[in-house]
């Protein structure tokens, strides 16, 4: 999916991989604040964090919906597991600040950097 290096992803996306020993395997433990920590993307800038929100928002709607929330794990790695459903809701109201029920740019950033 994301296995060309972009050259200024590139360095991001590593950061991202490095956090996979870490990540969550079992279903129900995903945790967003923990990753956004771990991942270091809490520390970037809000040009990296836009990145980010462009690459997990696959169909360019300039919102983070449902199903795109699901697999968000699968931007970082492929092999990851996608969501269940509980997480995906889960992480989708701890971000949807406006209740419209997807997530904004300005969402995202927020709950990044939370
Ligand atoms: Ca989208
Ligand atoms: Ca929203």
């Amino acid at each position: 999916m994301f296995s060309t290096c972009f050259s200024h992803y590139c360095t991001f996306m590593c950061v991202i991989h490095s956090v996979f020993a870490i990540f969550p395997t079992a279903a129900g433990s995903f945790d967003h604040t923990k990753f956004f920590k771990s991942c270091g993307l809490a520390g970037k800038s809000s040009d990296d964090v836009k990145k980010a929100f462009g690459i997990i928002d696959q169909d360019q709607s300039d919102f983070i919906e449902e199903e795109e929330l699901k697999l968000f794990l699968q931007n970082f790695s492929a092999s990851a597991r996608a969501l269940s459903d509980a997480e995906t809701k889960a992480f989708l109201k701890a971000g949807d600040s406006d209740g419209d029920g997807k997530i904004g740019v300005d969402e995202f950033a927020a709950m990044v950097k939370a």
